[in-house]
């Protein structure tokens, strides 16, 4: 397994890793959902197979109360099974050429799981790669994003978590985000 840690300040990391989020040992995994929070395939299906019903039921109840989350937007539920406490839920751009706000939804979708990390009290948390599957967002172009985003939002000086995982599912989505930060 590719694993590889940088610290953005001494009380804050970054660690890339090659795998499955599904099995990260942090508080907290950011899934890559839609708008509509009704489970997806990609990672999407991962953690709901793997988180299980509870996960289903309390997407349902934020369904209800406010119809699900907008682009760019995060929302917060339990775990369920998974051995992270929490699944935080963003809903990532759609690429349509990079004209349309991509970059900027894309940088809110890591500012605002953040900002729900914080709130939560979550000391570790792991992303995947948003957008850059199904939504079909270049993953160079979103690792940049990404990790630009996290590292402002750490350089903040207000809390953030002091662990930030992102695990990458495949070779080129792990190498592409690896030529990202050394370009940081
Ligand atoms: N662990 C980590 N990364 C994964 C895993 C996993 N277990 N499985 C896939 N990936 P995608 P999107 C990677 O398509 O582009 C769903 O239907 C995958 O290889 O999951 O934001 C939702 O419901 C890719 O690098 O998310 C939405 O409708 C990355 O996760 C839509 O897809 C993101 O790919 C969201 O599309």
């Amino acid at each position: 397994m590719h694993k590889h840690i940088t610290h953005l300040t001494p009380e804050a990391r970054i660690e890339l890793i090659q795998g499955d989020i599904t099995k990260a040992q942090v508080d907290a995994i950011v899934n890559a959902a839609n708008r509509q929070l009704i489970g997806g395939g990609g990672v999407d299906g991962a953690i709901r197979r793997a988180g299980g019903d509870a996960i289903e039921q309390a997407c349902a109840r934020i369904r209800e109360r406010q119809g699900g989350v907008e682009t760019g937007n995060a929302v917060i539920t339990t775990g369920g099974n998974l051995s992270a406490k929490y699944v935080i839920h963003t809903a990532g751009p759609v690429w349509e050429g990079g004209t349309a706000g991509e970059p900027e939804l894309l940088a809110s979708c890591y500012r605002e799981s953040l900002r729900l990390a914080v709130e939560n009290g979550v000391q570790t948390i792991a992303f995947p790669s948003i957008s850059t599957g199904i939504y079909g967002y270049p993953t160079e172009k979103a690792a940049a994003v990404a990790l630009h985003t996290v590292k402002e939002f750490v350089a903040r000086g207000v809390p953030a978590p002091t662990c930030i995982q992102f695990i990458l599912f495949d070779d080129v989505t792990y190498r592409c985000y690896t030529d990202a930060l050394t370009q940081l």
